[in-house]
């Protein structure tokens, strides 16, 4: 019986009681419901994960496409939309809303915001067929390049000028087939100490686009008569470096080309078009000028050009673009560095800003001077805007000197406007350490040895949170020279870049 027992038991307890099986219906029933809801939402979630993906890739797209066009809201708003429509969201269509707005007080920023009103859901649509609504937005913002080596209506030193005007320095390009390591690390072909057109080191720096000027031109400017003039155009050679002489050395060929200022002001990248070429349109001079070595003396050597005199029927950046190879019908050729000086003037009372962008390739050039002192120069202009960010100069080749000066050391410092020192931090491009400095001095040759011969120095300074200038937001580059002897006075190719970091076209947080 205890056994038995036992086995009835052991067998109630492996079956069901016949009641049991309605309960587990009951249970399945009402777990299936909230089983339902949850595979519904995950099905919902999933999808307008997706759709929010969607939106926001258009509209970051549209606003990277827009702003470009600012501060002219309507064309930027043209191709923002065009932007959204190739990435599949078009205004009024399919339930979709798209906006495009400048944002206040900033003409650099545009914001595109996408909605789409009738996203639909699953688990909803099950239970009456709603949809929700989702919206993203995208804020472009476009960083101006900074203005470079000059204030003024001109760029290098001008002998003709009463007074003659000696910033001690000269616009400067090379040859492509000049060794880098003499100062222009972008139209030389030829890299580490060699040089030629058999030249065996090759520079992957080189490019065949030049170095590009702007002549800003104010709207109250238009209609009045803008000239461009180049003072040396051509490469002259001289046997010494006086002041009032180029330093023009070896052979460069050289092409100068004006374009006119179009309707995208915050991009520089496509001016340089044959539509834009001033080639032929100018009233006086030819607009676009190819000088081959030392061709034409008797117009250009130690002589103004007029490259360009025209009604300036457009306000803004007026472009010039100085190259020495990639010339159409010219083979590439040349070993040495040309210099030159800019000039533009307007008709009127107010003259147009004349200034490099992105980088400035220049002579230095201080004839005559012994001891110890200091040249000080025109760097880089930056807005209060700037405000907060990463600025950074990179001083390609700088510390050269005359082979013969073995006693001599110099150093280069950064200024803010007004003077002010700045704090810095300094690198040899590529270097994984830099070296912070509270005041930013940098010695660049001593001991005869310049210590960034064909490198680059990289030099990045926070402009502060508390950073305004009104009339004049120049920083400075302050050269100083100490225990010059006599013969050896200091002289450098270099190409100064600088910028505030960050991609010209980006996306912000709002
Ligand atoms: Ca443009
Ligand atoms: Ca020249
Ligand atoms: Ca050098
Ligand atoms: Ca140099």
């Amino acid at each position: 019986m205890h056994v038995s027992h036992h086995h009835d038991r052991s067998r109630q307890r492996k079956g069901r009681a016949p009641g049991e099986h309605g309960y587990v219906l009951v249970m399945f029933a009402l777990l299936l419901v909230p089983l339902l809801l949850f595979v519904g939402l995950a099905v919902d979630v999933g999808s307008w994960y997706n759709r929010a993906s969607e939106i926001q890739r258009a509209a970051d797209a549209a606003a990277l496409a827009g702003v470009i066009w600012l501060p002219d809201e309507a064309t930027a708003r043209t191709y923002a939309l065009q932007a959204a429509a190739r990435n599949g969201f078009v205004d009024g269509v399919n339930n979709v809303t798209i906006t495009v707005i400048k944002v206040a007080d900033n003409d650099r920023r545009l914001r595109v915001t996408i909605t789409d009103s009738k996203v639909p859901s699953f688990l909803w649509q099950t239970a009456g067929g709603k949809s929700i609504n989702l919206t993203r937005k995208a804020t472009g913002e476009y960083v101006l390049p900074v203005p470079l080596g000059s204030p003024d209506n001109r760029m290098g030193n001008d002998p003709l000028a009463s007074p003659a005007y000696t910033p001690n320095l000269w616009a400067s390009i090379s040859g492509p087939y000049t060794d880098k390591n003499n100062g222009d690390p972008y139209s030389t072909k030829c890299g580490n100490g060699s040089s030629g057109t058999g030249c065996s080191q090759t520079n992957g720096e080189y490019r065949n686009t030049g170095y590009v000027f702007v002549v800003d031109v104010p709207a109250a400017s238009v209609g009045q008569t803008l000239t461009l003039s180049v003072y040396d155009a051509g490469n002259y050679p001289r046997a010494n470096y006086p002041n009032v002489e180029t330093a023009d050395n070896g052979t460069v060929n050289t092409q100068f080309e004006f374009f006119r200022a179009d309707n995208t002001p915050l991009s520089l990248a496509d001016n340089e078009t044959s539509v834009n070429s001033m080639s032929g349109k100018c009233s006086t001079g030819p607009g676009k000028q190819y000088i081959a070595d030392s061709a034409s003396a008797s117009t250009y050597e130690n002589k103004w050009f007029t490259l360009c005199q025209v009604t300036a029927d457009m306000a803004g950046q007026w472009v010039l673009q100085v190259r020495s190879s990639g010339i159409t019908g010219v083979t590439d050729a040349g070993n040495g560095w040309n210099q030159y000086s800019l000039k533009a003037t307007l008709s009127g009372s107010t003259q147009p800003a004349l200034y490099a962008v992105t980088d400035l390739s220049l002579f230095n050039n201080l004839p005559g001077l012994t001891g110890t002192f200091n040249a000080t120069f025109y760097l880089s202009e930056l807005k209060p805007s700037n405000a907060g960010k990463t600025f950074r100069v990179s001083l390609f080749d700088p510390g050269d000197g005359p082979a013969s000066d073995t006693a001599s050391t110099y150093k280069v410092n950064i200024l803010q406007p007004g003077a002010a020192t700045t704090g810095c931090t300094y690198r040899i491009r590529g270097a994984s350490t830099g070296t912070t400095l509270t005041t930013c001095q940098i010695t660049t040759r001593t001991g005869g040895v310049n210590a960034y011969n064909g490198l680059w120095l990289d030099i990045d300074m926070t402009i502060p949170t508390t950073y305004a200038c009104t009339t004049d937001c120049w920083w400075k580059v302050k050269y100083d020279f100490n225990n010059i002897t006599s013969g050896n006075s200091p002289n450098d190719r270099t190409v100064w870049a600088a910028r505030v970091l960050g991609d010209p076209v980006h996306l912000v947080e709002e």
